[in-house]
């Protein structure tokens, strides 16, 4: 045992809805990514800073990998295998819920794609000469046997070097996979502070924490579709901050759900994610929330390059 310190980088990849973030989070042990019942929620690759022992280890959660149709969706699944192959490890991340319910039948469409995208990932890694950890995920409520033929099913492809069974959401297995992660780290000088736990600018964050709290609020009429940037942050002298926020939609109809009947929702989204942010931040945030319809954002190079995504992917 060497008193030497690690420090490296640790690749979460998988279908969307995997629950990548949820992982990134309970791995660095504060929220550093935005978590929804919604498939592609993470758009950027996201650090979270994660220490065990002398290791640090810098977790980068990715966008799903899926198959892409528009621009953004080929951007962040550039950003997903970017992530894989600058890392120092691999972990895919797998649901084992969409992968019972496929094979019992009672799949739903979200469900049968996130099974796809897992076999996009294993054709990938292969493809890429990458060795990955799997890690089995969501396996509260599933029994041992059920869990242990998917698990099997999945490693007999050859894309992995072990395999972990995890519940992202529960902390169960997380320890272990943390463990091994860490011993995965090449030895070298500690990139970030120890008591840091993200690398995401506060702007980017307070953008974040309200596209959260919109999916979270609107997520069944809203595909998508939304895009928040924050033009104004600045510090007051009582040391609270005041941020201005737009939320930016593809259609006038989509503006009148973000508002909601007499601005309701958007009153609910503001104070939704003002409280998040005073206790992330440590400060006392006023958040103003403006919506825009603006019909072509997703095709603007501007709010890719905000995002640390390549407009021509
Ligand atoms: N039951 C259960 N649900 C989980 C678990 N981990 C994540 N979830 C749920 O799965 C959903 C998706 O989680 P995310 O962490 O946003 O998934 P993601 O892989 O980051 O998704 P994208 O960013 O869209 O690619 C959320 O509703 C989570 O609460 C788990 O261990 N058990
Ligand atoms: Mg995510």
């Amino acid at each position: 045992m060497s008193d030497a310190t690690k420090a490296g980088f640790a690749a979460v990849i998988g279908a969307p809805n995997a629950g990548k973030s949820t992982l990134v989070n309970r791995l660095v042990g504060s929220k550093v990514s935005i978590v929804t019942q919604k498939v592609q929620t993470t758009r950027f690759p996201v650090r979270g800073v994660a220490m065990e022992g002398q290791s640090q280890i810098i977790l980068v959660d990715t966008p799903g990998v899926f198959s892409p149709r528009r621009r953004l969706d080929r951007a962040m699944v550039r950003a997903a295998w970017t992530g894989a192959e600058e890392a120092d490890a691999v972990v895919h991340l797998v649901d084992v819920r969409a992968e019972l319910a496929v094979q019992d039948g009672h799949a739903t469409g979200a469900d049968r794609l996130g099974v796809e995208d897992s076999r996009t990932v294993i054709e990938g890694l292969k493809k890429a000469g990458l060795h990955a950890i799997l890690a089995v995920n969501k396996i509260d409520g599933v029994k041992r046997e059920r869990l242990l033929e998917v698990t099997k099913t999945l490693y007999d492809s050859g894309a992995y070097n072990e395999a972990f069974l995890i519940s992202a959401a529960k902390g169960d297995g997380v320890d272990h996979l943390k463990t091994r992660v860490a011993a995965l780290m090449p030895e070298g000088p500690w990139l970030y502070p120890e008591d840091q736990t993200a690398d995401v600018p506060a702007r980017l964050l307070a953008s974040e924490i309200t596209r959260e709290k919109l999916y979270l609020r609107v997520h069944d009429e809203l595909p998508y579709a939304a895009h928040v940037e924050t033009t104004a942050f600045t510090m007051r002298k009582d040391g609270s901050a005041r941020i201005e926020q737009t939320i930016f939609v593809e259609r006038d109809s989509q503006k009148g759900i973000v508002v909601g009947a007499g601005g309701q929702t958007l009153k609910w989204i503001g104070q939704a994610s003002r409280e998040e942010l005073n206790e992330i931040l440590g400060y006392t945030v006023h958040l103003f929330l403006h919506v825009q319809v603006h019909e072509t954002w997703a095709e603007e190079r501007g709010a890719f390059e905000g995002l640390g995504l390549d407009f021509d992917a």
